[in-house]
């Protein structure tokens, strides 16, 4: 078949690869070397959003654009790389002067606004810890996190704190301030005006004075038991940010850069924030949802050099036709790339087809806080596969083994992926489960939770997950907090959820309910479950579909067997779960 391969000829004028011989970058690459590519601050000091603006600003670069914002009513606004380091000034010393310091958890639930990167940038600077909170999270999932962030500050819109927050507040004794971007003067006591309070503050700031290994992130992600966890990463990942940016973006300065992740989750904060600022490019931030005809729109009129996606977003251009781009002007864009699902082949080649650039699959985790195995842009697409790992990264098929040991599989063989720790951008904890980051590792391999192949030219092609969380429209879902809700309801015995395949979001979330005696299945308490679920979880968790079951299979131990449940779904016979996962995952 003729696209086991791609091979892609470049246009004329086009700028060579940022890495042009992959053998021979491998080869010669440290981290050290890519380290001294940054600037080190006062007393060894290193700072993500310094990296992203200041620098920039220092080497005569402040006035190139850092943002193109366009508003979901048409609003263009930029803001050059002079004016975040500003903005992201005042935000820092507005911080201090609420007495936010190192450490301190900072969190935002906000759409795409341009306030959010001001956020970011200047709790950075301020050496404070940024949590983004996706905005389509309901209130349950945000109480979690900012409960066990023990978030001090919180940024986010009159709306969204009325609807998920201000009702909780009681159960959020660390939450000082609520700073509402859209508020007026002093809203009530703990809740203030995000803009009255900034316009108060200085442009000015002096360096910040973060050390490579203070914590700089916290990302919340999801495994199968227990709440979400928070992974930790420090300053030093933007050493891997912009390395990943440059290597496997093919980023370079003032290129036109669009990342369409929000920023609540990791893509939208690693590839969203840091990676375009660190790198001197020029981000487009959309605060609309998708649609079709804006985003082409979007790429024609914006320019785009350079456009990171998701497989959610690829199936639905696909499926609004080719005919939907073809009266655009797309080429400006050199270079496309896909994350956070799988990515199929008629994926790969539609982009290539439609777009004239086929899209390079990336992987990694919010654990990894940056890309480990990719496509590059110098080398042939094999359509399907994640790539190969970064100069630096090292990935390799393992099973563990009972001692806790592990042993290394052959090309072809089926096993977890994992990678050997240490590069800048790993993640160096869950906040307060020191127990649970420590079995993340064995025999110095980070393991990802993934299953996965390598070939024998060393390409790595995703096979699933190894527990039970799943990834609905690109977002990550873990049973646990779904779970729990259901179960809330008086109605409910035992909830289970699973994702159930689905043509556009990948998975959608399924859960089967068993009800408690004295309470009959029906379709009005189905749709009275389903109401309720939504409302605590908001549209991105809760589930879509629910059966009621009679009850739900289970291990000896009484974990829920949700691979039981996914092979109904999918009417394997019980016994033919080869395609299925193991019931032990790593969080057993
Ligand atoms: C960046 C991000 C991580 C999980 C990961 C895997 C899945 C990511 C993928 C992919 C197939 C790819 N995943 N990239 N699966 N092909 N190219 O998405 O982080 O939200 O933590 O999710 O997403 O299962 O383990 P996160």
């Amino acid at each position: 078949m003729d696209w086991k391969t791609i091979r892609k000829t470049a246009k004329p004028g086009e700028p060579a690869p940022n890495l042009i011989d992959y053998a021979a970058a491998r080869a010669s690459f440290s981290w050290e070397a890519a380290r001294a590519e940054l600037e080190r601050l006062p007393g060894t000091g290193l700072n993500i959003a310094y990296e992203a603006t200041d620098r920039h600003v220092y080497a005569g670069r402040g006035e190139i654009v850092a943002l193109i914002w366009l508003g979901k009513n048409g609003e263009r606004q930029t803001f050059t790389y002079a004016e975040l380091a500003r903005l992201s000034n005042r935000f820092a010393n507005l911080l201090e002067r609420l007495g936010i310091g190192k450490g301190d958890r900072v969190c935002a639930l906000a759409g795409r606004i341009p306030e959010l990167y001001a956020t970011a940038l200047g709790t950075l600077k301020a050496g404070a810890v940024f949590c983004p909170l996706f905005s389509a999270f309901g209130p349950e999932p945000v109480r979690i996190r900012l409960s066990k962030s023990q978030a001090r500050v919180l940024v986010t819109t009159k709306a969204l704190y009325e609807r998920k927050v201000r009702h909780q507040r009681d159960d959020l004794p660390d939450l000082a301030q609520v700073l509402l971007t859209d508020g007026d003067g002093l809203v009530e006591p703990g809740v203030s005006s995000f803009h009255a309070l900034l316009a108060e503050e200085s442009d000015h700031r002096s360096p910040p004075r973060t050390l490579p290994e203070d914590m700089a992130l916290l990302h919340f992600t999801s495994g199968t038991t227990g709440a979400p966890k928070g992974a930790i990463h420090v300053h030093d990942a933007v050493v891997a940010h912009r390395l990943t940016g440059r290597l496997a973006l093919d980023l370079r300065p003032a290129d036109i850069y669009w990342c369409t992740a929000d920023p609540g989750w990791v893509t939208g904060v690693s590839y969203g924030i840091v990676a375009p600022l660190v790198n001197g490019a020029t981000m487009v931030v959309d605060e609309a949802e998708f649609d079709a005809r804006r985003w082409y729109a979007i790429l024609e009129q914006e320019r785009v050099n350079v456009w990171y996606t998701a497989p959610t977003a690829i199936r639905m251009l696909m499926k609004a036709g080719a005919e939907a781009a073809r009266w655009h002007d797309l080429s400006a864009l050199r270079f496309a790339a896909s994350v956070g699902e799988p990515l199929n082949p008629e994926g790969v080649l539609w982009g290539r087809d439609v777009l004239s650039q086929p899209f390079h699959d990336t992987w990694w985790q919010t654990e990894t806080g940056a890309i480990m195995i990719a496509n590059y842009r110098s080398q042939a697409i094999r359509p399907g596969s994640m790539g190969q790992p970064l100069p630096g990264v090292e990935a390799a098929i393992i099973r563990r083994r009972p001692d806790g040991g592990i042993d290394r599989l052959s090309p072809g063989e089926e096993g977890e992926l994992a990678l050997r720790a240490g590069w800048p951008s790993m993640f160096r904890g869950y906040l307060n489960d020191e127990e649970r980051y420590r079995r993340c590792f064995a025999d110095g391999w980070y393991l990802s939770g993934d299953l996965a192949t390598q070939d024998t030219d060393g390409y790595f092609w995703f096979v699933g997950r190894s527990d039970d969380v799943i990834k609905t429209s690109g977002h990550m879902v873990g049973p646990f907090e779904v779970e729990n809700v259901l179960m809330e309801h008086l109605a409910v015995a035992e909830a289970g959820m699973i994702g159930k395949p689905d043509a556009f979001a990948g998975q959608i979330v399924k859960a089967f309910v068993a009800l408690k005696p004295g309470y009959t299945a029906s379709d009005a308490l189905r749709k009275e479950l389903l109401g309720f679920a939504r409302t605590r979880l908001g549209p991105a968790v809760a589930p879509r579909e629910l059966e009621f079951v009679a009850d739900l299979p289970k291990t000896r131990s009484g974990k829920i067997m949700r691979r039981l449940l996914r092979a109904r779904e999918l009417g394997l016979p019980p016994g033919d779960l080869s395609t299925l996962e193991n019931d032990e995952t790593k969080e057993d």
